[in-house]
Order: C-alpha cells, then structure tokens, then sequence
C-alpha cells in the first residue's frame, strides 16, 4: 500500500515537472538554430534601410572631465585619457564611415563638455559638435545624437545625478540647448542611452560611477531616468512636434540555465522582469516599478535596441561581486565573457514590438581583438535581422558597435569592438576583415 501510494506520488510529481516544463519551453522558447545548414548571405534589405555604426562621447572623444575620469582614479581603472582623439580627428572619421558606405552615424554630446561648471556654457564646444553635423549631412550621413550617454559633468554628479529627482530639471535644461542650436539639422534623437545598465551598473553593482551599492538606490534611479526621459521628451516634442525621440535600450535576455532547477528558472523570470519588463511597463502603461510615471506612458517615436547576448542564469553565475557567464554547448564565448546568441536578437526585437514604434538598431557588435569572431558575429545578426524584416517587423537602421576600438567603460582599452582597430600609441586606424565585409554588405543591399 506504501509502495503503491510512494510510486503514485513519484509519478505525479514526474508528470508534473514534465508539464511544467514544457509549458515553459512554449511560453518562454530559446531556440538554437543550427547554423551550419543557414546560408547567411541570403540577406535583403528594403530600399531606405540605413545601415551605420555608433560611438559615444567619453569612449573616443578623449581628455574629458566628467563623472567617469573621477570615478576612473578613485577605482584605479584604467583612464580614458586621450581615448580616440576623435575631438580633434572627427574630420577623418567621418571619412572612415564614408569609406565603409555608412548612411547613418550614432553619436553623443558630451554634456560636460558643454556646461563645465553650472550655468558657464562653452558655445565653441557647441560650435564643432554643430559643425560634425555639417559634417556629416554634407556626407549624406544622418546622424543620431544621444544627448546621455553614461557620462555627465562633476558638478552634477557631485549634486546627486540621477538620483536626485531635483536634479531633473537641469538635465532637461542641458537637453533644451542642445536641442535648440541642433535640431534644425538632426531629425532623430536618443534622450538617455542603456537606463537599466546605468542604474544597476553605477548604483547596484558599483562598477560604473558613482560605485554604489544599493538595491533602494538602484530603483530608484531606474525610475528617475524614466522621469527624466519622459520630460526631455515631452519639452523637445513641444519645441518640434517632428522629431523623432526615443532612447536607446539594452534588451540583453535572461534564460534558465537549467530548466528543471527550482532557483534558475524564477531567478531567470524576475531578472527577466526586473531588466526589460519593468521599463516596457513604464513606456507603454506610464507605471515602473510599482511607481506612476504617466509622462512616461507613450513617449516615445522610436525605440532604440542594444542587443549583444542573454545570460543564463542561477547558481553558475557567480556572485554579484564577480559575475560569470556561462554558456550552451554550441555557443561561443567572446571575449567580453558572455556567448554569442544572434537569435536572441530576434527574440529582443519580438519584445519591443508591442510598443508599437519603429525599431533602430543603435548597437550590435562584440569585442574581438583579432578579428576572429566579427565577422560571423555580424553575418549571423544581419541574417537573424533580415528575417525579422522579412516576417513584418519594422526596423529601419542597423548600427554597428563600433566605427572603431575605444575605451569601453570599466574594462578600458582591453575590449575591441572596432570595425577598424585602433593602435592607441599612434592613433592609427586600420580596416579589419569585418569592417571590409559590412562594407560590402551594405553595398550590396
Ligand atoms: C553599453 C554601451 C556602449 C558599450 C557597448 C559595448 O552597452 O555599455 O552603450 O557604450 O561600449 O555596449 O559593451
């Protein structure tokens, strides 16, 4: 009778799990294509697709004074110091994106370039990020401007950044001027660049500046930036109902490292929720993290997807201290840590497409020093991308992370995302193969 009511239980319990995990496999999918049997040249792209590359300001500008050269020093990370030298070599980058066929360029203002010291503002600075415009439309290149990408001025950092809700309004002040002496020539803006990588990065896990540790402080940032977002947003729409507006999100994909433990597959949900849902919630319903935001709800004409990988999650990753990516079977790692998952990338922009905007791209790429992964890295992404297109999904530009090799936040020079390599002791900049095959990509299609 024991027996009987033991092997009873034991089935249910196995019957059970099963269920449950094919429900998951339904509703939460992580397809693996196999991608020897994937011709991925068989790529179209419509008429009008822009095809482009990103940077942002403190990565290759170089010699800046902002909240990242202080945090720089207090960790003992490497410094950006002189970083590209692009504020002083811009003319021949652009001739780099030209050389590659690019039709759209993604790039930020440097803010504390711009403002120094509160209310002092540096109009010469705004003359040559005006004249990079000329510059670039001259080329026939449309640029994309983030107005905050990560890095901002002392003093605003010293008065709290982001986590001051009081400091919202000169954020807004700052995006205002840009916009003003800009927005006569630039269609498409980003107000904020990666919210979620900002907030856990500088205020969960201490990595990026100010270095704090605080799950309390985390969310709040988080909702702060929604905030400020959606006020930047709704100031410049008013000043120019035309332009496009929207930010720049990375959708990085939370999957169960292993589907039967009990810890991974929640822990894989609430990540999942905590990363991408919640800021969705924001945008679409005006509410994020058990707050209201109704400026929030719908502010956005554009969204804009980084998408570089999914973490598989539960106890193999590590601490929060010393965080570990594992990988699948056939994956590979790239240098970063993390693998490379391009059909996730379908997967993000299924995600973003119930908000209903048009889709830019604004970053895709990988770290690769010797260029051995870049170029499958990239023909896997097109393809995975072309096949979106294909099925309905309205994406309109692809941006390569990056034009070149540049300073890459709390890991410095050792991650080289560049289509060109850059040999930082000359300034050189050299083609790599992968740079030479998006260029013949784009010129063919
Ligand atoms: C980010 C940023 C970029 C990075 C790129 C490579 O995602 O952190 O937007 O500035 O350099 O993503 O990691």
């Amino acid at each position: 009778m024991w027996l009987t009511l033991f092997i009873a239980a034991l089935a249910a319990f196995v019957v059970f799990k099963i269920t449950l995990i094919r429900y998951r496999r339904r509703r939460y999918p992580e397809p693996h294509y196999d991608w020897s049997q994937i011709n991925t040249d068989d790529v179209s792209f419509p008429q009008g697709f822009h095809w482009g590359t990103a940077t942002a300001a403190h990565q290759v500008e170089g010699l800046l004074s902002n909240n990242w050269t202080i945090h720089e020093v207090d960790k003992g990370l490497e410094q950006s110091g002189q970083a590209c030298d692009h504020w002083n070599r811009w003319k021949d980058d652009f001739q780099l994106l030209s050389d590659l066929g690019i039709t759209s360029y993604r790039c930020s203002i440097e803010w504390s370039r711009l403002e120094p010291e509160q209310g002092v503002w540096d109009d010469e600075a705004l003359q040559t990020y005006s004249a990079m415009i000329d510059e670039l439309l001259a080329r026939n290149i449309r640029p994309i401007l983030t107005l905050h990408h990560f890095s901002h001025p002392h003093w605003w950092e010293a008065k709290g950044g982001f986590a001051d809700k009081e400091n919202i309004a000169t954020f807004v002040q700052y995006c205002e001027r840009v916009f003003e002496a800009l927005s006569d020539r630039v269609d498409t803006w980003i107000t904020i660049n990666e919210p979620t990588v900002f907030s856990t990065m500088g205020y969960g896990l201490g990595i990026f500046p100010p270095g704090r540790r605080s799950p309390r402080l985390t969310l709040r940032v988080m909702r702060h930036l929604m905030l400020a977002h959606a006020r930047v947003y709704r100031s410049l729409k008013t000043k120019r109902p035309e332009a496009q507006i929207g930010l720049a999100k990375n959708v990085t994909l939370f999957d169960p490292h292993n589907r039967w433990s009990p810890i991974d597959w929640p822990l894989s949900r609430l990540l999942e929720w905590f990363w991408n849902g919640a800021w969705r919630s924001g945008i679409t319903k005006g509410k994020m993290l058990f707050t209201k935001i109704p400026e929030a709800k719908r502010s956005l004409d554009f969204v804009g997807l980084n998408y570089y990988t999914h973490v598989l999650t539960g106890l193999s990753i590590g601490s929060l201290r010393k965080l570990k990516f594992p990988k699948r079977e056939q994956e590979v790692a790239t240098e970063f840590g993390y693998p490379m998952y391009a059909e996730g990338l379908r997967r993000a922009i299924e995600f973003l497409a119930p908000m209903g905007v048009p889709i830019e791209i604004t970053e895709n790429g990988v770290a690769d020093a010797d260029d051995s992964l870049r170029p499958e890295h990239l023909k896997r992404h097109l393809w995975v991308l072309s096949q979106a297109m294909k099925d309905g999904y309205n994406v309109r530009s692809y941006h390569h992370w990056s034009l070149m090799d540049n300073f890459e936040w709390a890991e410095g020079y050792s991650m080289r995302f560049g289509l060109y390599h850059v040999d930082f002791e000359t300034q050189e900049r050299t083609l790599r193969a992968s740079g030479e095959l998006y260029k013949q990509i784009i010129s063919s299609n």
